[in-house]
Formats: structure tokens, sequence, C-alpha cells
């Protein structure tokens, strides 16, 4: 390391304050810090500033229509199809051989979809699913992994006016036979496997298990991505993905005009019961807020060549690597595997060889490149990159500082943005033209987005204060029911902070916070029974199901502990059943039921055998007990407990394994 670089690095140790620096100023698409009043004083017409990045087959009635509150309507009566957003009119407006999806398999292949070829693949596949007889309305179930056919196939859905609904590829079998029987979806595009560190993962055997416990017919679509790495063969109800492209080639489908209100998408994502939640999205309101967002936050034009590296199969997938960005027209960067395949520099030889301009990941991606070293980053040329981003948990100080000088060379203003798979985009970040950054705060709330946190009473706490996060006001980009169950809608999220009586409605996310005297937000985490492990959402309830389930387990409790890269780590505590033997078959079979019932993001960073749980007097489990325990924290007063003395077997098992 060179001495510029330890001053740097000292520097940068002291500072808790950094401004975008004027170079990216000049340039960025929102630098007016007059927006935010701009927004206020002109609410909820300043939404419109989002709806005109949309081409809009007939023009909206209203901004909001707030006469069915909580059930907020958006641009009503507007119509739109949003692959002819994110597609067609960008063909018509001359960037037909602009790239659009630059992919990067995992084995090192490399495949470029220009505009024009994106759009005629989207064509075909949606002729293919309209004579396999997908029509409006039809929940289309995509289970599929970072392969191309994957956006083709949700832009070819949208096509059609066909909602998706992508069940992330790492989830089991059993969840994905969950998602379709609640969807009642009867379409399903798949892969035959795909590739994770140079070996070939079976994904059809998985999916044909699935569907086994799907309870009605299905017609499947299957993705050749193994070639002859795995033989397989298809049922009467499964047809191969290339053979129907081609018996398709050439066709095109007229894009179905649907209501600004009409379903986009489903997307599943876990909640305080055992039973994930089917999050609805809509076409106008969703797309123009993440068009919008992609544009004031994420700085993007369509020149640029943007990097996203989460999975399609989560929100920000949806979000920030498809929709966002091909409806402003620009390059999107698509990446199959794992980054430290086939070495620790993958990611930034990606960036190098595709110029990134901006690139957004996770803090538990920055967390692991910081383990690596920097002397991976080092052995590329990083200057193409302009702006650099994080979402999906809290972003701690050191590994800010650590992207802001080793990825961004302390040269790219860094966005922390705060939102959730229910509110379509990001709500809580600084805009990078106008704001200083604090490494740790995400920001204010967004110009238009009212975000306060309250004590438990609802009144506003003061700076510095922990509290709960809230949202005063609706936004386009919010979930507007989750599917088929309006009332678990109204209870999850519009009760705690909410005054039906008065028509008075507060967005609850869920999340703790706290809030300085700029204005700027930090947010704590769930204060439900969600986990955040490397990023991915998961709920505690769903884990412990799968491990009360087993046989020889009579109770248990799931928790998350800090866990230096993963953020939060699954922790089981179970308690035997009488004359069942504690040990490590049993633990098997706890991690493969877990394994069955979600996938191998859930999978246990330690099982703990008790005779007994710790409980309140009131025969409550005292997860925050547990919680510490498995963080290594110092424990708090066990004296409100029925059975205190269970807590110091249990942490010693913890610290000797
Ligand atoms: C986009 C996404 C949502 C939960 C959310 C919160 C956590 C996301 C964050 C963050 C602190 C950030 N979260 N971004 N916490 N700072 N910048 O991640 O959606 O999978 O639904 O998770 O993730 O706890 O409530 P989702």
């Amino acid at each position: 390391m060179s001495q510029e670089d330890g001053s740097l690095e000292a520097r940068l140790e002291e500072q808790d304050t950094f401004e975008p620096p004027e170079s990216f100023v000049e340039q960025a698409n929102v630098s007016d810090p007059g927006i935010y009043e701009e927004f206020d004083e002109n609410w909820p017409e300043c939404w419109e500033r989002a709806a005109e990045f949309l081409d809009w087959d007939e023009d909206y009635d209203d901004v909001l229509d707030e006469s069915d509150a909580p059930s907020y309507q958006w641009f009503t009566n507007g119509k739109l199809n949003a692959s002819q957003n994110c597609l067609d009119r960008h063909v018509e407006d001359g960037a037909k051989n602009r790239a659009a999806i630059k992919w990067e398999g995992e084995l090192g292949e490399t495949r470029t979809y220009t505009y024009g070829d994106l759009l005629n693949e989207v064509n075909e596949f949606a002729a293919t699913l309209r004579d396999l007889g997908v029509e409006e309305d039809d929940v289309v179930t995509l289970y599929m992994p970072m392969v191309p056919e994957l956006p083709i196939a949700m832009l070819a859905c949208a096509r059609l006016g066909a909602p998706h609904s992508v069940v992330f590829a790492g989830f089991s079998a059993d969840a994905l036979a969950t998602r379709m029987n609640d969807a009642d979806s009867e379409y399903l595009v798949t892969c035959d496997g795909y590739y994770r560190r140079g070996d070939a993962l079976d994904h059809i055997s998985k999916t044909n298990e699935g569907l086994a416990d799907v309870d009605h017919e299905t017609t499947t679509v299957v993705v050749d991505r193994l070639g002859d790495d795995l033989e397989h063969s298809l049922s009467e109800t499964q047809h191969d993905y290339d053979e129907l492209i081609d018996e398709h080639a050439g066709e095109s489908v007229e894009p179905v005009a649907r209501d600004s209100e009409d379903m986009l998408f489903l997307m599943y994502t876990s909640g305080t019961t055992g039973k994930p939640k089917g999050v609805k999205h809509t076409t106008g309101g969703y797309l123009a807020y993440s068009a919008w967002t992609s544009h004031s936050v994420l700085d993007l034009k369509p020149e640029d060549t943007y990097w996203c590296s989460a999975d399609i199969g989560w929100i920000t997938g949806h979000s920030y690597i498809l929709y966002g960005p091909l409806a402003l027209g620009t390059t999107t960067v698509m990446y199959e595997g794992t980054p430290d395949y086939p070495e620790k520099d993958r990611f930034w030889d990606i960036i190098e060889r595709n110029r990134v301009d901006v690139f957004y990941t996770a803090p538990t991606a920055i967390r692991a490149f910081m383990k690596w070293g920097e002397q991976y980053p080092e052995q590329h040329d990083l200057s193409s990159l302009r702006l650099l981003g994080t979402v999906g948990e809290p972003i701690n100080p050191r590994a800010w500082k650590w992207y802001y000088d080793n990825i961004g060379g302390g040269e790219c203003p860094i966005v922390d943005t705060w939102w959730q798979t229910e509110t379509g985009g990001h709500m809580i970040t600084t805009l990078p033209g106008v704001c200083d950054m604090k490494p740790g705060a995400a920001g204010p709330g967004l110009p238009g987005i009212d975000a306060q946190i309250v004590d438990e009473a609802g009144e506003q706490v003061d700076a510095g204060q922990a509290g709960y996060l809230t949202v005063q006001k609706p936004w386009p980009g919010m979930l507007r029911t989750l599917y088929r169950n309006d009332e678990r809608f109204v209870n999850e999220y519009w009760t705690e902070y909410s005054d039906p009586d008065n028509d008075e409605w507060v967005y609850f996310p869920e999340d703790g916070a706290k809030i300085d005297e700029d204005g700027y937000i930090t947010v704590l985490g769930r204060v439900d029974d969600v986990i955040n492990v490397s990023g991915h959402r998961l709920g505690t309830m769903e884990i412990e199901s799968a491990v009360v389930g087993v046989e020889g387990i009579a109770e248990a409790a799931v928790v998350g502990g800090d866990h230096e890269v993963k953020g939060e780590a699954v922790y089981v505590y179970a308690i035997p059943e009488d004359g069942s033997e504690p040990g490590a078959e049993l633990e098997e079979k706890a991690v493969d039921a877990i394994l069955d019932s979600i996938g191998p993001i859930a999978k246990p960073e330690e099982v703990i055998f008790t005779p007994e749980l710790p409980k309140t007097r009131s025969g409550k489990i005292m997860r925050r007990l547990l919680e510490d325990i498995a963080s290594g924290n110092e424990l708090g007063t066990t004296s409100t407990l029925r059975n205190p003395e269970v807590v110091d077997d249990i942490a010693a098992q913890v610290n000797e394994g």
C-alpha cells in the first residue's frame, strides 16, 4: 500500500460526512436541492414526474385516488404495457442496436442482447405462452436461476398482461409448490439446471418434486442451460424452450394495454407468520416508481452500463436489474454466478471488461470482499465507475468506507438504499447529486416520501432516539394488497399506527430506526420475526415450523444471531422429544427439514439442543435472550424468566460450539 493510500484510509476512518464530488454533481440527473420542497408543496401531483418516464397508451385521470385507503390507486384509468415501455419504444426511438442485457455466465460465456434482439425474443416467447394457453391475468410462475430467459419470460408475461410470480431458484421444491398453489398458477417456466462454482446443479428434479405437490394441472416450459451436462426427459405437459422459440420464430404479439392498477407481478416474501405473503405490484405505479428511482437515485442514463449483482428472484432484481433500467433504456448487466468463482476478483473483472458506470450490491458481499482483501479489486481498472449503491441490510461504517475507498477510489458517491419488497422501489436514501453522505445512515426519505420515526404511541421521537419506522403518505410503487388476502394486507401493514376512524393511514414496514438532527435515518433492523441473512429475508416462523415437523423434536425456537459476513445467521434451539437422543443424527434431520422446506439460504449456523427453552412467566419464549446468546452479547436480566437456570446451560453449549 502506498503512503498516500495509508493517509486516505486514516482520513476516512475519522470522517463521518462525505460530500458528493463536484464532477458527479455536474452530470447528475437530479442536482437541485429544491426538489424536496417541490415535491412537498405539490403533493401528490409531484408524482407526475414519475409517470412522465413512461409511454401511456391512454392518459390517466387522477394521480392518486385515496377514496378506498389503504387500497390506494395511482394514475387512475391510465393504460400502458410494461414490455412496450421497456422495449418497443426504445427500438422505435433508434436504440435497436444498443445493448439491453449483457449476460455473464458463470463458466465465462457472455451473451449480449440488443434492445432489438430482446424485443424479438420476448415477442417469440410471448407468442409461445399465448399458444400454450396463457391468457391475460393468468399467473405464470418462473422458477429460474440467472439466465437471460428469466427476464425474457418476465417481459413476455408483461406483454400478454399475465402477471409473473418469480420463485428464487435456490428455494426448495416445497416452496415452489406452496407458491404455485397459493396463486393457482397453471404455468411454469423453469430450467434444467445451472452452474455453481463450475458444477452443474440439477434444477429440473427439484422442479418435478415441487410439481408433484401442486394441486392442479400445470404446463411447464424448460430452458436448457446445461446442454449435455444433464440428461433428463420431459413429460407430456413439459416443453423445451428452444424448440418452442424456433416454432415461433419471427412472430410478434401486440402488447396488451393494461390498466394502471392491473397486476404486473406477484412476489412472495416472508412475514411474521409461517405462510409467505404474495405481494401484489401494479403496472402503472410500480413501473413509474422503479423508473423514477433508477433515474434519481441510481442516476441511470441510456448510455450507461449498469450492474446490479442481486438475483432476479428477489425484488431488487425485479426493480433494478430489469424494470427500472430497461424502462430508461440503459444497458443492464446480469451475472449468473458467485463472486469468488473462478477467483475472488470475479466482480471486478466484470466491471472492468464491461466498463460498468454504476454498481449496486449488498453489504454482505462488501463484507466478504473486505475479508478477502483489497488485492483483488487492485488488479482491475475500476475507473469507469461513477456511482455505487448498497441494498438489503444496514451497512456498517467500516464496510461503507472500504467500499468508498477501494471500489469507488474515493470518487464515487454511495447510495445506501432502504426499501422493501412491499415498497417496490427505494424509499430512504440520499440523492447522490444533492445530499452529503453519512456512512451507516441511509439518508432522508426521498422527495415525496414521508418517513417518520415514532414511539409506541405513534408520536415522533427526538433526534437520536430509537423508534419505529413509518411512512405517513402513500407512494406510487407501494404494494396494493396481499394476493387474495386484503384483510391480512391491512393487518400486516396498516394497523399499528393508523387511525381508521379518521381515515388516517400509516404504513408500518416492521423496521426499527433512529433519526438525526439533519433528518438522516439509520435503519436498525426488523422488529418482527423476520431475519436478514446475507440480505435475504427469512421468516423465523417458517423455519421453526420445518423443525418442529421433525420426528424426535418437541419444540423449537429459531432466531437470528450476529454474523461477521452474513449480517445475521440462523440459530436453531430445539427440545428433543422424550426418549429421543440429541446428537448429530437429530441435528442432520433438523437441517434437512429446513433445506427441504425453504432451501440452502436458510441453513442454520448451529442447532442447539436443550431440555427447555427460556420462557417468561406467561409462557412466551424469550427470543431476545436467545438472540443475545447466539450473538455472544452480554445477557441482560433473566429474573423475569420462569426457568432462569436453562440460560447458562444453553450459553455454555453455544460458546463451546
Ligand atoms: C430491497 C429489500 C426488506 C428488509 C427491510 C430492512 C432490510 C433493506 C436496507 C435494509 C437497512 C438498508 N433493508 N435495505 N436495512 N438498510 N439499506 O431488501 O427487500 O427483501 O423485502 O427486505 O431489508 O429490514 O425491511 P426485502
